[in-house]
């Protein structure tokens, strides 16, 4: 059939590149790529050996054009859980998961890899990242993570009750097949958080501001050889901005500057006081230093900018052209002072690869 024949198609491109990246003969490669054709000819899929299954997500890692953390992709730590299909034990390998790669704030890269989609299984887990504070729209304006409102809806049309509170976690929502989906709340002993702290001076008033250590993304889907991880929740440590320059600060999101603009004691209604840009910078002082003081792994951009420079000779070296998304590379302060700022990117897609899917709430 057409599927059958794209499968093998991927799945040969696969294999080679794998087994040359990992030094293997002609032969076993051969030998590898006729064992897969059998496989697909008479059961429709192939399954990936242990090997196959580590590399190729670490493929994907380096192929990931808007992430500037790719120098480390050889360290990513690769769990495998395609032995797994019952939603008792997906739970225990999610908080499995967050505790070995929170590793008491020095962050392990991981990937949890659960079975793959097939026409007999197919897990979605709903949350977009495994830990995520709840979003409310309530009369007095919204309380918590704007950009959780509609998944904070489905867990509360599922049953689950918010603190109300502007930094609740959200409960984990996994579903299998076309079975009803489950929540489950995430054992607070395993949630390591870091408190925001300027380290001089009082930025939020009376707000009790706080972060959680590891961004964990969990709605994409990885694909290897034609084969698609539909559940692959992974996760490295954070780089400063995305908390101190996005999260605490967009508009759309916690929309912390006129609060710390006030407290700073800063003209807030001149644009050219720039006490945006003043207000950013101390903010973000605040993130690495309270990380740095709970010994929680987290990168400053230009630290994370100067890795990637490494990264970029590191592929030229290896003989492979680097991707890479020039919008989401630069980072959203001092962008200039980075070598990223001046370079081009070709964004061309390279697989393996993690994707968007549907939301399915
Ligand atoms: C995106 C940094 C590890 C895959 C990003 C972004 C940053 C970043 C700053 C842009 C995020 C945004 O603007 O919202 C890092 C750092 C890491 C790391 C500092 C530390 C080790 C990883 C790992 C993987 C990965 C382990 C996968 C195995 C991705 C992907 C995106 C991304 C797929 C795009 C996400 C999206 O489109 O929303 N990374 N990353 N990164 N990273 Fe990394
Ligand atoms: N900006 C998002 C997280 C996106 C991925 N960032 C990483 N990934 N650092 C946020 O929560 O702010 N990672 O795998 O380490």
């Amino acid at each position: 059939s057409h599927r059958a024949s794209e499968l093998l198609k991927e799945a040969t491109d696969f294999i080679k590149r794998c087994y040359k990246e990992l030094g293997k003969t002609a032969e076993e490669t051969d030998a590898r790529i006729f064992q897969i054709k059998e496989s697909i000819d008479h059961v429709g899929y192939y399954v990936h050996t242990s090997e196959e299954l580590r590399h190729g997500a670490k493929m994907a890692w380096r192929n990931s054009n808007r992430c500037i953390g790719r120098l480390f992709w050889e360290r990513l730590n690769v769990i495998d859980a395609r032995s797994i299909d019952q939603p008792d034990e997906i739970f225990v390998s999610l908080f499995d998961h967050i505790r070995l790669a929170t590793n008491g704030g020095k962050i392990r890269p991981t990937i949890t890899l659960f079975k793959p989609k097939s026409d007999h299984f197919q897990l979605k887990i709903w949350n977009h990242q495994l830990l995520r504070y709840a979003g409310y729209e309530t009369d007095k304006g919204i309380i918590g993570d704007p950009h959780s409102i509609a998944f904070t809806k489905a867990c509360m049309a599922l049953g689950w009750e918010g603190q109300g509170t502007a930094f609740d976690i959200l409960p984990l929502v996994i579903q299998v097949g076309s079975h009803e989906p489950r929540w489950l709340e995430i054992p607070q002993d395993i949630i390591l958080e870091v408190p925001i702290e300027h380290p001089t001076v009082s930025l939020f008033d009376s707000l009790e501001v706080k972060w959680y250590a590891v961004p964990i993304i969990s709605d994409m889907r990885l694909e290897i050889g034609g084969i698609n991880y539909t559940a692959a929740p992974f996760n490295g440590w954070y780089m400063g901005t995305e908390i101190g320059a996005r999260n605490l600060a967009d508009e759309t999101r916690y929309n912390l500057l006129p609060m710390i603009g006030k407290q700073l004691g800063l003209p807030i209604h001149s644009n050219r006081s720039l006490w945006k840009d003043k207000a950013l910078v101390e903010l973000n002082l605040a993130v690495l230093d309270s990380f740095d003081k709970m010994g929680v792994s987290i990168v400053d951009h230009h630290t994370a900018a100067s890795q990637f420079k490494v990264f970029e000779k590191n592929e030229e070296q290896a003989g492979r052209e680097v991707t890479g998304r020039w919008s989401w590379l630069v980072p959203p302060l001092a962008s200039a002072t980075t070598h990223v700022f001046h370079r081009r990117y070709s964004d061309d897609l390279v697989m393996p690869n993690y994707f968007y899917q549907d939301k399915p709430y």
